[in-house]
C-alpha cells in the first residue's frame, strides 16, 4: 500500500509538534504481512496533543480536528455514530438527546459534509415509539440527509425487532423471525449492515444466524475481490471480551466469506468505547457512543453505564469519521470525542468509582443497608443473578428484581416457564412454579447472564 508521509507541509502549525514527536519515532516502515505499515498501525489509537484524537489505519496522514481532512474529489467520506440510547434518563447522562444533537451538530458544523451516516444501534433505550421518534427527529438534522440504521439490542429487545423493521426495514432482507440486513454500493465500495442482537441462545454471544449467513454468502459472490467491503453490525463481530458478552458467535463464520477481498473494515457500537484490531485483510473498529461510557474490559466489575466525573462527560461521547481513498488500502478512521479531549482521564475515574462502589455494596449488604436477597428473590445487579442459583418450595412464587440501569429480561432456557417482559430499572417479574425440578433460564439481551431456579417438594 502507499505510504503516505507525515510531511509538515500537509500538517497544520498547531499540530506540528506533536507529529514530528511520531515521526522522530525510530524508522520502521516495514510492511507488515498484511499489508499495513507498523508505525500506521502503532499509532491506532495514539492520543496527539490536546484537541485531537485520531486513530489512523491506512495512510492517510492526519491532523485530526474533526473536518480537518478535507474529502478530494473521487474520495468518499462518511460518518459513523452509534448508542444514542434515547430514551435512558440515569446518572451517567441525563439528556441523552442532547449529547445526540451536539454530535450532529459537531457534523453538520463541517465544511464538506459526509455522504452519510452510519448509526450502529441502540438508537433508543427501550424501543418506545417516543423514543424512536425523538432519534428521527435529532437525525432528521443532519445536513447530510441520509442515516444507514442496524439495530442494537435496546432496539430490538421489546417486541423482537417488529417495531425496529417496520421503521427502518423498508428494502431489508426479512424472514419469519425478523431480517433486517441488507447490502448498498456508494463510490466503488459495498456497505453490508448486519443484524447480530435477535434470537441470541443461553449463554452465548451476539449471533447472526444461518439465514444471515447464506444470505452474505450470496450477497459478496458477485464481488470483484479488489472491492472494499464496510461491514457495520452492532455488537462486535470480533471477540472483544466474551465475558462481558463483547462479540459475535458467528462473527468468524460471517468474515470468511470475506477472506479474498483484500480491504474489509467492520465498524460496531456497542462497547460505548474505541476499539481496533487488524487482522489480515480485516481492520476492526468499534465505536464511541453519543450517550454514556461503559468501563475498558475488566476494569469494573460489569459493563453497563458508567458514571464520570462531572463536566467530563464530552471526553467520552464522540463521533467517527472514515474516509476511503481508490489508492489505499484501508479506510482511514478517526474518532473524536465531543469535547475534542482525551477520553482516557475520564475512562479511569469513572473506572475507579465503579471498582469503589462494588466493593462497598457487599458490605452496605452485610450490614443490611441495601439488603441481600430476599427469601424467594433473585436480584439483578451488575449484569448477574443473584443468587445464581436459587432454590424455592413448589407451589411457592419467585420474584426478579432488576437493580441495574440497565433492562433485562428473563427467558427459560428449554421454554417451561413463561419469561418476563423487558425488566427496565426497579421492575420485578414473578413465577409460581407448581413442579418440582430444576429451570435454567438466561437473559435474552445479555445471553451470557444465566442463572437456575431449583424447585424442591
Ligand atoms: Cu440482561
Ligand atoms: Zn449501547
Ligand atoms: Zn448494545
Amino acid at each position: 500500500m502507499p505510504h503516505t508521509p507525515h510531511g509538515p507541509g500537509a500538517i497544520p502549525e498547531r499540530d506540528r509538534r506533536r507529529t514530528d514527536d511520531v515521526d522522530s519515532e525510530p524508522e520502521d516502515n516495514a510492511i507488515d504481512s498484511d499489508g499495513l505499515d507498523r508505525r500506521n498501525f502503532l499509532s491506532c489509537m495514539a492520543w496527539v496533543g490536546t484537541g485531537l484524537l485520531w486513530t489512523i489505519n491506512g495512510g492517510i496522514p492526519s491532523s485530526s480536528r474533526l473536518g480537518a481532512q478535507t474529502p478530494k474529489r473521487g474520495e468518499l467520506f462518511f460518518m459513523q455514530i452509534s448508542d444514542s440510547h434515547i430514551g435512558f434518563d440515569k446518572a451517567a447522562n441525563s439528556d441523552v438527546t442532547a449529547t445526540l444533537r451536539s454530535a450532529i451538530a459537531k457534523i453538520n458544523a463541517l465544511r464538506v459534509q459526509p455522504a452519510f451516516l452510519l448509526h450502529t444501534g441502540d438508537i433508543t433505550q427501550l424501543s418506545k415509539p417516543s423514543e424512536f421518534d425523538t432519534a428521527d427527529q435529532v437525525l432528521r438534522e443532519a445536513r447530510t440527509g441520509k442515516t444507514f440504521y442496524v439495530p442494537g439490542e435496546h432496539d430490538v429487545s421489546v417486541d423482537g425487532g417488529a417495531s425496529y423493521l417496520e421503521r427502518y426495514g423498508k428494502g431489508t432482507q426479512r424472514t419469519r423471525d425478523g431480517g433486517g440486513w441488507y447490502s448498498f454500493d456508494h463510490s466503488g465500495v459495498h456497505f453490508m449492515g448486519l443484524v447480530n442482537v435477535l434470537n441470541l441462545k443461553a449463554g452465548g454471544l451476539g449471533s447472526l444466524g444461518a439465514e444471515q449467513l447464506e444470505w452474505i454468502e450470496r450477497d459478496v459472490k458477485h464481488l470483484s475481490s479488489s472491492t472494499p467491503i464496510v461491514v457495520f453490525a452492532h455488537v462486535p463481530l470480533w471477540s472483544v471480551y466474551p465475558a462481558w458478552g463483547w462479540g459475535t458467535d458467528d462473527g468468524a463464520h460471517a468474515l470468511g466469506y470475506l477472506k479474498r477481498f483484500g480491504s474489509v473494515t467492520v465498524l460496531n457500537g456497542h462497547i460505548h468505547q474505541t476499539m481496533q484490531k487488524v487482522e489480515g485483510n480485516v481492520a476492526f473498529h468499534t465505536a464511541l457512543s453519543t450517550a454514556f461510557p461503559q468501563p475498558r474490559p475488566g476494569t469494573a466489575p460489569s459493563p453497563g453505564p458508567m458514571t464520570v466525573p462531572a463536566g467530563q462527560l464530552a471526553d467520552v461521547l464522540g463521533v467517527r469519521e472514515v474516509h476511503y481513498v481508490p489508492s489505499n488500502r484501508h479506510l482511514a478512521v478517526v474518532d473524536h470525542t465531543l469535547s475534542g479531549n482525551s477520553p482516557d482521564a475520564a475512562f479511569a475515574a469513572g473506572e475507579a468509582a465503579a471498582r469503589a462502589h462494588a466493593s462497598a455494596a457487599p458490605r452496605a449488604a452485610a450490614l443490611g443497608v441495601a439488603g441481600a436477597s430476599a427469601a424467594n428473590e433473585v436480584t439483578i445487579d451488575n449484569f448477574a443473578f443473584n443468587p445464581k442459583t436459587v432454590t424455592v418450595k413448589a407451589g411457592s412464587k419467585l420474584t426478579w428484581r432488576n437493580r441495574d440501569d440497565v433492562p433485562h429480561k428473563i427467558q427459560s432456557t428449554d421454554n417451561r416457564f413463561a419469561g418476563s417482559p423487558l425488566l427496565d430499572t426497579k421492575a420485578v417479574y414473578s413465577v409460581s412454579f407448581t413442579e418440582s425440578g430444576e429451570f435454567p433460564y438466561f437473559c435474552s439481551v445479555h445471553p451470557v447472564m444465566q442463572g437456575k431456579v431449583v424447585v424442591t417438594r
